[in-house]
């Protein structure tokens, strides 16, 4: 898919997948990486989840090799038409997946503070395939066409609730997604773990405080960033949550 063609999927659907962005190597080497980290105690307060699914937040302070990701020049392309030329990357966590994990909450993402979810996209989220992404190891599921209807997922959806659609892909490749678009990990009914790298980005009048976890990038990592990841991330440089997040 090329990056016009993404767009026009992402804008109709509400999702679209970029494939092969990174080589194969590189995502075994990462999703290796992130395992090694999710096991790791010095990670342990930046860590959220179960022995199923976990969420390790901050991760642009430990590992270098995700913001190659971040700056990826298509998923720049396709982020900055729906957020603007200013968008900002908000936060970069790994999301392993276990054999035996359950579907996940299917939900919008960053809408809790709407009173009426809008019509102008507020976030476009990505989740790059480090491992491949199967129906049977809890590649992400979505309803397509949902961010249309401006509303969150009215009930708990099953995971052989036939509007869902699981994403699956080769290593390597990006799947990109509207925040309102109805979502979750899949269930893993399978013998392998699920290894996905997400990375939001939002336009620059959003305030990222409503997302509990996220997490400031550190001065010491802003420091080593490449000059356009220092610029997508200047608003949230610091030590703690306090240093960097507007609570209004
Ligand atoms: O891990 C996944 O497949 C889904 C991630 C997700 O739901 C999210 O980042 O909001």
């Amino acid at each position: 898919m090329s990056t016009q063609e993404a767009i026009e999927h992402l804008e109709t659907y509400g999702y679209c997948i970029l494939e092969e962005r990174i080589l194969p190597e590189q995502a075994d080497q990462m999703a290796r990486k992130y395992l090694e980290l999710h096991a790791s105690p010095k990670v342990k307060p930046y860590l959220a989840g179960d022995a199923y699914y976990q969420t390790l937040f901050g991760l642009m302070n430990f590992d270098d090799s995700c913001w190659s990701c971040a700056l990826h020049s298509d998923v720049l392309a396709v982020a900055r038409h729906f957020v603007g030329p200013k968008c900002r990357v908000v936060e970069a966590v790994s999301k392993p997946v276990w054999p035996g994990a359950p579907i996940q909450r299917v939900h919008v993402d960053s809408a809790g503070d709407f009173i009426r979810i809008p019509d102008v996209p507020w976030m476009i989220n990505t989740i790059w395939m480090l491992t491949d992404f199967t129906r049977e190891n809890g590649a992400t599921v979505v309803v397509p066409m949902s961010h249309r209807s401006r509303k969150s997922p009215p009930v708990p959806m099953k995971p052989d609730d036939p509007l869902l659609k699981s994403i699956t892909g080769r290593r390597g490749s990006v799947m990109m997604w509207h925040g309102g678009l109805w979502h979750g990990a899949g269930a893993n009914t399978s013998q392998e773990i699920r290894v996905g790298l997400n990375i939001a980005y939002y336009p620059p009048w959003f305030n990222h405080a409503r997302e509990g976890g996220h997490q400031p990038v550190w001065p010491e990592t802003y420091e080593r960033m490449p000059k356009e990841l220092q610029e997508m991330s200047k608003c949230r440089v610091g030590r703690t949550r306090a240093d960097v997040y507007e609570t209004p």
